[in-house]
């Protein structure tokens, strides 16, 4: 395919210039690339022949609803700014490629055992298995997103919602390719086939399920994919956070890139979920504050606040353990670092550090004090729990403006787990440990019931006309990339 299948004369809106060094990548290929793929003959014809499968996977569960084209982002350079061209795209064109972010300067390890050594171009043999593992689980959960919000686009509430959507879609597959390059290029045959496996574990199947859980969940309707999108996309902010500081250069190389493209899925998440809440507090300020607001067409927010319980426990598990010895050898091995590694001020290996995690006794929730370097599960998590938090606040500010009083509000990080020092215990949204017929009885005050989903389900009807929006969010104050909110992102 040329250039002109991508960039095609009926493109409105101004695409970015690269500006700054930038390294164009490489469309005269069939795998668009910055990694010289053309040079290795053998690792070029590996990923080649994995390409069809990808797309026959894309085609039996990606996106099901049939489109003409879509007015997608594609990464074209790894410049700082201007990376991205805009244009039309028919979905099964769109150019998954291989781009990893270039470094002016060797790089050091920052942290564990090799702190201060040169990063790794190769593996190094003594951290193959885990640093397969770690790549493996990133991959998994790319594909495994993308089919949990197949059947999405039957109900979007607008065609902006709906291009947003497929271009979260789109770049998620790009990351699947983005780990299985370093599965092929690093791995040999051992990375070839769990490239394989990747394509073949498919989310919520009783015999081949995707490695972690929230990715076997089913994202049910719009309500979902915008908590989705605010809470499960932000543990992969935080993931790829680490992962960029890895020892292992083409690692952190690639998922410094991909952190590029998750701005948007955090925005896609963020504003989705504000503007529902927006719409919910119009509607309940303009009936005298009522929360029975189904028969208005909007979302009542105690339905939202079950909503968010659900994503919010279910992506707190995905941080594993508070207490990880798996945690620790990955920092000590220079595999996987902290967030914001390099702007900690510590000494970046922890062999002295101690820290708090929760112990849960008997009738009690306390701490325990622990080597730090156990903890880094939980320190990771800390910090992605505190920027839930500025997203609940600016969802606060919707209702505090619509002169509610109110409030979402993020559950305890005990409530409704299933890893780690919580789980298996009966904890209410508020931290109390209950017994479990007790909690049992909560639930449905907590969590979305059969019959909350239903009603949200009632609501999901697509709106496909330009400038159309369903009556249960409020449209979005400006469109994609300058171009007016009433475009026709999507053409059928
Ligand atoms: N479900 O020592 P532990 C994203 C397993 S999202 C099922 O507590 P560890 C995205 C664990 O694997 C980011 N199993 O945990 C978002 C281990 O098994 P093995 C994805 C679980 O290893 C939206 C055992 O339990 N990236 O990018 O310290 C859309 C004991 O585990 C779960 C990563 O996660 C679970 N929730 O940490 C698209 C980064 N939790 O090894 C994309 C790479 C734990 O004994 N992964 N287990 O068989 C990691 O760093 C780590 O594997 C984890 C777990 C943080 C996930």
């Amino acid at each position: 395919m040329s250039d002109g299948d991508i960039v095609r004369p009926d493109i409105v809106g101004a695409a970015p210039q690269p500006d700054g060094p930038v390294s164009v990548i490489d469309y005269s290929e069939r795998i668009p690339n910055n990694v010289n793929l053309a040079t290795d003959r053998k690792l070029q014809r590996a990923l080649e022949s994995w390409q069809p499968r990808f797309l026959d996977w894309w085609s039996a569960l990606g996106p099901s609803l049939p489109t003409r084209d879509v007015y997608l982002r594609t990464a074209v350079a790894i410049g700082r700014d201007g990376w991205a061209s805009w244009a039309r795209v028919p979905m099964e064109q769109y150019r998954w490629g291989i781009f990893l972010s270039e470094r002016a300067e060797p790089r050091h390890i920052a942290f564990g055992q090799h702190k201060g050594e040169l990063a790794w171009t190769e593996v190094p043999g003594e951290y193959r298995s885990e640093l397969r593992r770690l790549i493996v689980v990133q991959g998994d959960t790319e594909p495994a997103s993308v089919e949990q919000q197949r059947h999405l686009g039957a109900t979007a509430p607008s065609l902006y919602d709906l291009r947003n959507l497929f271009q979260v879609n789109v770049e998620e597959g790009r990351h699947l390719w983005a780990m299985v390059y370093l599965l092929h290029a690093y791995f040999g045959r051992d990375g070839r086939e769990e490239a394989e496996q990747l394509l073949r574990r498919h989310s919520g199947h009783p015999d081949s399920p995707r490695i972690l859980g929230a990715f076997n969940e089913e994202t049910t309707d719009w309500l979902s994919f915008f908590m989705f999108t605010y809470f499960t996309d932000r543990d992969g902010k935080y993931q790829l956070g680490t992962l960029k500081e890895s020892g292992f250069d083409p690692l952190s190389r690639t998922c410094e890139f991909m952190l590029r493209e998750e701005a948007h899925h955090m925005f896609v998440g963020t504003t989705g979920v504000q503007r529902v809440v927006q719409r919910t507090a119009a509607v309940m300020a303009a009936h005298g504050g009522t929360d029975d607001i189904w028969a208005y067409g909007a979302i009542p927010l105690s339905v939202i606040q079950k909503y968010l319980n659900q994503h919010y426990s279910l992506s707190l598990d995905l941080f594993g353990s508070e207490t990880s010895s798996n945690a620790a050898a990955y920092f000590t091995a220079g595999l996987k670092g902290r967030w914001m590694e390099t702007r900690r001020h510590d000494d970046h290996v922890l062999t002295d550090a101690t820290a708090q995690v929760p112990l849960v006794v008997d009738d009690a929730i306390t701490s325990r004090t622990v080597p730090a370097l156990t903890a880094l599960n939980l320190d990771l998590r800390d910090e992605y729990v505190a920027d839930c938090e500025r997203g609940l606040r600016k969802w606060n500010s919707e209702l505090e403006k619509a002169g509610l009083e109110q409030l979402l509000v993020l559950p305890h990080p005990g409530f409704n787990r299933a890893v780690g020092a919580f789980a298996g215990r009966y904890i209410s949204l508020s931290g109390d440990l209950l017994p479990e017929t007790d909690w049992r009885s909560s639930a449905d005050g907590w969590l979305p019931t059969a019959s909350d989903r239903a009603r949200v389900a009632g609501l999901m009807v697509p709106h496909y006309e330009p400038g159309d929006f369903a009556t249960w969010l409020a449209p979005p104050p400006v469109g994609i990339n300058d171009l007016p909110v009433e475009y026709d992102y999507v053409r059928f």
